[in-house]
């Protein structure tokens, strides 16, 4: 009887423990549609912009994620999702597929996906993801074969992609040519983002199967472009079809830059802007203050159609950062949205409307009782009149 009375003491504390670390949290994951918890922003741009009002609807659509870090639509308008930790999961059904060799550890694990250009007739995700073998830490970028909700058939498309702690990068996207973008980080070997022949601080190209175009900038190389640090975001202009990255800078230096095949963004012997010279200078830095931007999306201008609106999620600036370019691609005005729901990781968009994915459990946010979340935002223009 002793024995069992100790027995249930010692698990009764076990459980407090867990209990107060938060173990319960994930047990008791959901995903919950919350229409009270509803709120509307607006925002002003300047006097001289039409339009002069952007108003913003945003909705909490899932909670309980554990540090979200991409979302991509399925063609049945469901969302899957890659959770830090390795598991991938579908919004209305929860976790589907736990990627066993993920390496968890610091800013490393499950990161990017991407589903195939035409996923009807070729089911692929795409994933990007930190593992260890030996001592190493790499990333890889592999695909499966998604099929009655499940991922199968892993097959490695790149693999031994330099990993560290911090610095992996992590964000596939296929561009407007069917060509698989990757963005890897310096991995904390500064010197690498400047050799070619290395696969680190890099935007990388591949085809769908994993196949090196014939018309990458380098021969033979996946190499697009160099000289990057932990570049996290990617996205095209809708119109004009220019690529654009963010990319995390030393010490603030955060950057948005318009990617061109074959060029040098300067890591690390330039951060931010050098002039001219034989590094592409951003398009936009950010010195006075640490954005940290991750994912990154364009949507149409309600504007001129040339011009670029680009929504930057912040991790460390806690914000959807809205930048405006104008017709030839310089930025034009920002304005901060979305500054009281901490870390965010990503935003996409999808069918008209902004999905912005929160970061708090990451080890570097505050997290409240319901983080992650996932925040279907509207954007409503007005002539402020
Ligand atoms: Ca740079």
């Amino acid at each position: 009887m002793k024995k069992v009375l100790k027995f249930s003491l010692i698990t009764a504390l076990l459980l407090l423990s867990l209990w107060q670390l938060g173990g319960f949290h994930f047990l008791a994951y959901r995903f919950m549609f919350v229409p009270d918890y509803d709120q509307s922003y607006a925002a002003e741009f300047p006097a001289t912009y039409s339009p002069r009002l952007v108003q913003m609807k945003t909705t909490v659509i899932a909670e309980n994620l554990n540090i979200p870090w991409e979302v991509v639509a399925l063609p049945d308008g469901r969302f899957l999702v890659t959770e830090r930790p390795g598991q991938v999961l579908i919004l209305d059904q929860g976790r589907i597929k736990t990627i066993t060799p993920v390496l968890h550890l610091g800013e490393g694990g499950l990161l990017g996906m991407s589903l195939h250009p035409d996923f009807g007739q070729n089911p692929y995700v795409y994933l990007y993801y930190t593992y260890r073998q030996g001592l190493h830490i790499y990333n890889r970028v592999s695909r499966f074969i998604f099929s009655s909700d499940r991922l199968v058939d892993e097959q490695i498309l790149m693999d031994q992609i330099p990993g560290s702690v911090v610095h992996n990068g992590g964000r596939i996207k296929f561009g407007p040519d069917q060509c698989l973008y990757i963005t890897t980080g310096d991995a904390l070997n500064k010197a690498s983002a400047q050799d070619i022949s290395s696969m680190a601080g890099k935007i990388l190209r591949i085809h769908a199967d994993g196949s090196i175009p014939e018309d990458n900038p380098f021969p033979g190389s996946p190499v697009f472009s160099y000289g990057h640090r932990n570049p996290q975001g990617l996205a095209w202009h809708p119109v004009t079809g220019a690529l654009y990255s963010s990319e995390h800078g030393p010490l603030r230096q955060d950057e948005i830059n318009l990617i061109s095949g074959g060029q040098n963004y300067g890591w690390p012997i330039v951060s931010c802007a050098e002039g001219p010279g034989k590094f592409q200078d951003p398009v936009l830095c950010y010195a006075d203050f640490t954005l940290a931007p991750s994912g990154m999306s364009f949507i149409p201008s309600p504007g001129h159609p040339r011009e670029g609106h680009l929504l930057v999620a912040g991790l460390r600036g806690n914000m959807l950062m809205y930048i405006i370019l104008d017709q030839t691609g310089k930025p034009m005005h920002q304005i901060p949205l979305l500054q009281d729901h901490g870390r965010l990781r990503t935003v996409v968009f999808h069918h008209g409307f902004l999905y912005v994915a929160t970061n708090n459990r990451d080890g570097r946010g505050q997290p409240h009782d319901h983080s992650d979340i996932l925040i279907k935002v509207e954007l409503i223009y007005h002539n402020g009149d």
